[in-house]
């Protein structure tokens, strides 16, 4: 009798705080830190969905995927994030062959195309795709009309002397983006005639940013005539009346497979497994045709945006990302551009 008084209370505690959780899902259920390397209004959108669905709080960095890797990398004997999401998937698969990364078969992998099945086997399952994104390049129609400089249609067109200090790409060590041009001019030429191209290239650049995006906000805004990155990207500029057209380079183009990992050693792995599932899910990837970034989402159910470039009629090269990936191709060719061609005088 006793006993029974003394729990009852206990009892009804118990019930209600239940039935308030039931009642509130976003009370808080844990914690989850990402490293986020797509777009900064991508990322903020994902994290407050991901928190008012799980309840989980989630602490958001943006960076771009090279100082993402150099960060995970660097904080290997005592991770501080749990989950890197975003950017293109070289330095992923770097990471992933160095063991900074955790194995991980989410539930949502029968959901993906079979590009993203692909990249997830190749990886050992240590990371996963989430988008596709062709690499070209981006004018703006008023600067290259004011200077009588013709539309560029080709890598080639490039290098017109026309065009000195009117080009932007941002640096392939900070920035996932320009590593997928380095990676696609070595593809495209050889590893000599392209390192002669990025050399030639270097004459036109008036600076190499941090993060892949800034050329195409350069582009856009006038400061640049031409600025290097992704096609999707620079059409939502133009979607947002900016005055730039878009160019799938003649002698063809690589192109980013979008990626998303879980850090080894973080402190919150279930977490993390929760939010690797929200980014293959098409609630995560439906954000972008939301926000009208045209990047093409991995899972089959996830909403294609109707202005996304099409694939099939660029010319793409045989883009080959688990080489370009590979630990020792990577770091060889970061070095060999800052040796070769970043050091070079203009
Ligand atoms: O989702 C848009 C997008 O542009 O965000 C990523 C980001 O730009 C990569 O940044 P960094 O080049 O600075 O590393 C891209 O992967 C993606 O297409």
């Amino acid at each position: 009798m006793m006993v029974a008084s003394r729990l009852a209370p206990a009892g009804a505690l118990l019930a209600g705080l239940m039935l308030s959780a039931a009642a509130q899902p976003a009370l808080a259920q844990g914690q989850v830190t990402v490293y986020c390397s797509i777009l900064e209004e991508q990322c903020r959108e994902g994290a407050a969905m991901f928190e008012k669905a799980t309840g989980i709080k989630v602490s958001m960095v943006r960076k771009s995927t090279g100082e993402v890797y150099a960060q995970v990398k660097a904080e290997a004997s005592n991770p501080r994030g749990d989950v890197w999401w975003g950017g293109p998937g070289e330095p992923h698969l770097q990471a992933a062959e160095e063991g900074l990364l955790d194995e991980y078969k989410s539930p949502k992998l029968p959901e993906l195309h079979d590009w993203a099945q692909r990249h997830a086997e190749q990886s050992k399952f240590r990371t996963n795709g989430i988008y596709l994104g062709a690499l070209g390049v981006g004018y703006n129609t008023e600067v290259l009309k004011k200077k009588g400089i013709a539309a560029p249609k080709c890598w080639a067109d490039l290098l017109d002397p026309k065009l000195r200090d009117e080009v932007q790409i941002a640096d392939p060590s900070s920035s996932g983006t320009a590593y997928v041009f380095l990676a696609t001019t070595v593809q495209r030429l050889g590893e000599e005639k392209g390192f002669e191209f990025l050399k030639s290239l270097h004459k036109n650049i008036s600076q190499y940013t941090k993060s892949g995006i800034a050329p195409v906000k350069a582009a856009a805004l006038g400061e640049t005539a031409v600025g290097i990155a992704f096609i999707h990207d620079m059409l939502t500029q133009k979607l947002q009346g900016a005055p730039i057209e878009t160019v799938a380079p003649c002698e063809g183009t690589g192109y980013e497979t979008g990626s998303v990992s879980i850090i080894k050693g973080g402190k919150n792995p279930e977490a993390a497994r929760k939010f690797v599932d929200f980014t293959l899910s098409p609630d995560a990837q439906n954000i972008n045709a939301k926000l009208k970034i045209n990047s093409i989402p991995s899972n089959k159910n996830s909403l294609l945006s109707p202005d996304a470039p099409k694939f099939a009629e660029m010319k793409l090269i045989d883009y080959d990302t688990p080489r370009w990936g590979s630990p020792a191709e990577r770091s060889r060719l970061l070095k060999k551009f800052d040796t070769e061609v970043k050091a070079l005088p203009r």
